[in-house]
């Protein structure tokens, strides 16, 4: 395999450090992530072939990677106790992390590069847009339960892997110091976009506002919940495993709500460049709405469901806002495939949170619709 990264010139290094069964006979990059350097790997062994998920984690995002790696474990052997209690398959519906021969979680290399394995999980499927309502309820469904599931974890054993995550006021903040200062002069090629992000400010403390007044709770939730941070069984079509935990930290449930909206209730993809292919489709609104909260279960505060709305545009507006501050840096955050790609992210971002607006009264009405319900 061709490795072009230069960082990851260390994959065999990292390989050998970890105890995998049988002989390596293919490595690949692999998945559409837009953080970690990820990699496939097969073993042949005398009971056929076993397949292993490589990361190299990115240490410049995530600058604790043992605190990282540390809230992983303990949260997937949590998720591990409550999936048997169920009745479910562990070694199917979380993720397994894979120790090095010494026992650790993860293994630094000695180009201070870190890496860590998970058992790839077989017969799967991982989808970068809706192709239909019924998988975008199932993972509606899943992800209200992840949120329910870790409903008793302590949440304050928990490292914040990122601070300030999902802090709007404070991506804020950063944007404006990216705009001010203009690092590279890309500023003028996103006037518009600049100008539509200032023009919002004001929407951006509203959830932490009702945080800090005790009108919603703190709960354990995953933060990332786009559609393809979960994996859905390839035999059954359902919803089964979510990955992707890194930013499993204390949080609203308005940022997995909100998120999974962003990207999965979009008329187009996060990176399309005809933005008039992009929208709010208010049918897989409907759909997500009813299905996370039949999955948390009744769990949610009647304040926290009227806010949910509210949700799905912050959660927008913060992703717009971090593309086009990434941009103006000089793309140092998101990994992009082409030229203006994080601008491109940003004005779906912010085409998506219009058309929020011109449907904001019936979205609020779909919500109210299934307030009761569950
Ligand atoms: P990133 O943080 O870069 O998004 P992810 O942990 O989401 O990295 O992994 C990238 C992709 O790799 C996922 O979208 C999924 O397709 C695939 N993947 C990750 N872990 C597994 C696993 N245990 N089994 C199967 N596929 C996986
Ligand atoms: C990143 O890791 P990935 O590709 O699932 C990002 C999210 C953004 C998302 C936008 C740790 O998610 O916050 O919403 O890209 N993850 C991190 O696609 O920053
Ligand atoms: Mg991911």
């Amino acid at each position: 395999m061709k490795i072009e990264n230069p960082a990851c010139a260390k994959i065999v290094e990292a390989i050998a450090q970890f105890d995998l069964e049988g002989k390596l006979v293919d490595q690949q990059p692999y998945g559409n992530g837009h953080i970690n350097d990820t990699f496939l790997l097969t073993y042949e062994t005398s009971n056929g072939d076993r397949k292993y998920i490589l990361q190299r984690m990115n240490h410049a995002i995530f600058k604790k990677p043992q605190q990282l790696m540390e809230n992983v474990v303990n949260v997937t052997e949590y998720l591990r106790r409550v999936i048997k209690e169920q009745g479910g398959d562990p070694d199917r519906e979380t993720l397994n992390v894979i120790k090095t021969r010494n026992g650790e979680n993860y293994y630094e290399d000695s180009g201070h590069n870190y890496w860590r394995v998970f058992l790839y999980i077989e017969r799967t499927i991982c989808l970068e847009q809706v192709e239909s309502a019924k998988d975008f309820y199932d993972s509606a469904v899943a992800f209200g339960n992840f949120q329910r599931m870790l409903a008793d974890y302590p949440a304050e054993e928990l490292h914040e892997t990122i601070p300030n995550f999902h802090n709007t006021p404070s991506r804020f903040r950063d944007f404006q110091k990216a705009v001010q200062e203009d690092k590279l002069g890309r500023a003028a090629l996103a006037k518009e976009e600049i100008a539509f992000a200032l023009e919002r400010e004001k929407d951006t403390p509203v959830l932490l506002d009702l945080l800090a007044e005790g009108k919603l709770p703190l709960r354990v939730t995953h933060n990332d919940t786009k559609l393809n941070n979960i994996l859905f069984d390839a035999d059954t079509k359902k919803a089964l495993c979510i990955i992707d935990l890194d930013t499993v930290m204390p949080g609203l449930s308005h940022y997995d709500f909100g998120d999974s909206i962003r990207f999965g209730a979009s008329t187009g993809a996060e990176d399309e460049k005809d933005l008039s292919k992009i929208e709010l489709d208010l049918s897989l609104f409907e759909t997500f709405t009813k299905g996370f909260l039949e999955g948390c279960g009744g769990s949610l505060t009647e304040k926290e469901i009227e806010m949910l709305p509210m949700g799905a545009k912050l959660m927008t507006y913060e992703c717009g806002i971090r593309f086009l501050a990434d941009f103006l840096e000089g793309d140092v955050y998101f990994k992009i495939h082409r030229k203006e790609h994080n601008l491109d992210r940003a004005r779906t971002q912010f085409k998506l949170i219009a058309d929020m607006e011109e449907k904001w009264d019936r979205m609020i009405a779909i919500v109210e619709k299934y307030k009761n319900k569950y």
